[in-house]
């Protein structure tokens, strides 16, 4: 049967990525529909696909399984081989509440570092509000505990759930210059040295369309105007 996946602009829609990432690593082939966000194409055809009017979107036959955890765990029980969880019940544990809690908040970080694979921004953790310098700080500290525990280069030593939920940010930290201590910065060369991951960032340079109200995000990033994506 093939799998069909529906998704946003590869260089701004981050849940696309990790649906997308989720489906390379897993070795499953899959069909892509890009729906570029917020354009006239998107408004008229996501309804089609998911009652959410969001994406990621995965079409598996005659079901449409939409949002990514969904989507990952629609994929694990049908396919053995798709990425899951560490073998070792600690880093189990461990990769579980950190995809957790990737997937439920961050919400002051996905608003003032939205995904943008192509820009590059040179900014100090300081320009952004406190909200966004904690979840900033969170994060390193998540990254910082994995490889501490686990050895790397991922979340809990073997490739899981965990890095893909987190591979958005490693791209967001890229395009805003965040500087990060070394155990965290490895997870970030790690994410970018996955040719899915360097094919997705090609694919993301390739595109036309632009959301300005990404691009143009002032250097504050208060966020007012910004949408979550
Ligand atoms: N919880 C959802 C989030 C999906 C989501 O917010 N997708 C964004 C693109 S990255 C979207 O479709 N936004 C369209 C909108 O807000 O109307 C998931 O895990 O898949």
């Amino acid at each position: 049967m093939v799998l069909t996946l529906v998704i946003g602009n590869k260089n701004y829609s981050s849940w696309s990525l990790r649906a997308g990432l989720f489906l390379q690593e897993s070795g499953l082939a899959f069909e892509e529909v890009r729906l570029p966000l917020f354009t006239e194409q998107w408004f008229q055809t996501i309804g089609q696909y998911t009652p959410a009017g969001r994406v990621p979107v995965l079409l598996d036959g005659d079901l449409a399984i939409w949002d990514s955890t969904a989507i990952m765990g629609h994929l694990q029980e049908r396919h053995p081989e798709a990425v899951g969880w560490p073998s070792d019940s600690r880093a189990r544990a461990y990769t579980r509440s950190i995809a957790a809690e990737m997937h439920s908040g961050f919400l002051a970080l996905r608003e003032e570092l939205p995904q943008n694979i192509r820009a590059r921004h040179n900014r100090d953790r300081r320009d952004f509000s406190s909200s966004a310098q904690k979840d900033i700080e969170r994060i390193e500290t998540i990254w910082q505990t994995g490889y501490q525990q686990y050895g790397g280069p991922w979340l809990g030593g073997e490739f899981s759930v965990a890095d893909v939920m987190y591979a958005p940010v490693a791209m967001r930290f890229v395009t805003y210059g965040i500087q990060l201590a070394p155990a965290a910065q490895q997870f970030v060369s790690a994410i970018q040295a996955l040719p899915s991951i360097q094919q997705w960032a090609k694919d993301s340079e390739a595109e036309s369309e632009v959301l300005s109200f990404i691009d143009n995000l002032n250097a504050a990033g208060t966020g007012d105007d910004a949408a979550a994506v």
